[in-house]
């Protein structure tokens, strides 16, 4: 009986790893929210000569991701924003057809300009209409 003996605590542990580690798969793992989840991300379309959305509402004090997708074929617009103490102060270039994406977190309410500050040989985009309103709230 001496291989008996010896094997029977050989088992036990097999055993009792089996049964722990079985007890381990069947515990569901929560992943933490992860920081991303408070951000708001805003899409506008840029064309000649707007914006559209021209207004868009967002939540002060949480990140805003503003994707400016231009689908113009030549003409190269901008977006801007100038309001730094509120937290807001955008000036980016954006080339025909291609996306632009910014990041800012507006910190006051409120409604707050924003526009394309290029400039044809017909005038500013601003006076064709390339403006919109960001209201924070
Ligand atoms: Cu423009």
């Amino acid at each position: 009986m001496k291989f008996t003996a010896s094997i029977l605590p050989a088992l036990l542990i097999l055993f009792s790893a089996y049964a722990s580690s079985g007890a381990d798969a069947g515990q569901t793992q929560e992943s933490p929210p992860s920081p991303q989840a408070d951000v708001q991300k805003v899409e506008i379309v840029v064309d000649s000569y707007s914006f559209d959305p021209d207004t868009i509402k967002v939540a002060g004090g949480k990140p805003v991701e503003l994707t400016l997708r231009s689908v113009t074929s030549l003409v190269p617009h901008n977006f801007t924003i100038d309001d730094p103490a509120s937290g807001l102060n955008v000036d980016v270039d954006i080339p025909s057809g291609e996306d632009v994406t910014v990041t800012f977190t507006p910190l006051k309410t409120g409604k707050f300009p924003f526009y394309c500050g290029k400039k044809g040989l017909l005038g500013s985009h601003l006076k064709k209409g390339m403006k919109g309103t960001l209201e924070v709230m």
